[in-house]
């Protein structure tokens, strides 16, 4: 099976917990985009009736739109029953590591707002700790004064061996803009972080840092596809 289909199959049986009537947080990412076409698939088919979608970008909200879901967002529905969305990295306690497509903090706001959330990925994203991957972590922090802030980011975590570099675009090499407007710094951890709840603290109390892409203990469900099958772990 090809990591494209692994995405597609921990796709469809999370969509299996979508029910008529509720309010949906709509991820981000090449295993999301397979949930939100097989919602928007049940909802042509008329399996589906009545949902709103809660998109967490403005690619999701373009595919959503494209797709016939009805869409809103959390100033009209604070609370949404469910979301589905995939992660860059699963550790053994189901915390997280997502954001590498550059939608962390509507992610963050929306699934944060879920009374279950159901996260999806092929095997490869499971890690024995977060950032264990070696690849990137990112944070949102605002564009005033990046370098500044960029440089405190590293310092912070300068005991796990950190490297913390401002995400650019492939092509003209200027500064990656999120949705909100916003830089993401991207941290490499040589070693453990160690304390994720204090790393994250720590984090999110320098000024100028507008949320990161550590999601500790938010995840209800993790469905992971890999060769031998589908497992399902729960928190
Ligand atoms: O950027 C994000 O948060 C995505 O959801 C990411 O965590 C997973 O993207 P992928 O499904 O394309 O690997």
């Amino acid at each position: 099976l090809t990591q494209e289909e692994l995405k597609r199959i921990a796709a469809f049986k999370a969509v299996e917990f979508v029910k008529s009537g509720m309010v949906l947080g709509l991820g981000t990412g090449s295993t999301a985009k397979f949930a939100v076409e097989r919602i928007g698939e049940l909802l042509q088919q008329g399996k589906l009736k009545n949902v709103v979608g809660i998109p967490t970008s403005k690619v999701t909200h373009e595919q959503a739109m494209s797709l016939g879901i009805p869409l809103s967002d959390l100033d009209s529905h604070p609370v949404i029953d469910l979301a589905i969305d995939g992660a860059d990295e699963v550790d053994p306690h189901l915390n997280l590591v997502k954001g590498r497509g550059g939608s962390l903090l509507r992610e963050k706001m929306i699934e944060g707002a879920c009374r279950k959330f159901i996260v999806i990925v092929d095997e490869s994203k499971l890690v024995p700790y977060l950032g264990g991957s070696l690849l990137a972590m990112p944070v949102e922090i605002v564009p005033f004064c990046w370098k500044f802030t960029t440089e405190r980011l590293q310092i912070l975590f300068e005991d796990s061996g950190c490297v913390a570099k401002l995400r650019t675009c492939e092509k003209n090499d200027e500064p990656f803009v999120t949705d909100n407007g916003n830089y993401i710094v991207n941290l490499y951890f040589e070693k453990e972080i160690g304390d994720l709840n204090a790393a994250s603290d720590s984090i999110l109390r320098l000024p100028g840092v507008v949320e990161h892409g550590m999601f500790l203990n938010m995840a209800s469900i993790v469905i992971v596809a890999g060769e031998l099958g589908v497992t399902m772990k729960e928190k």
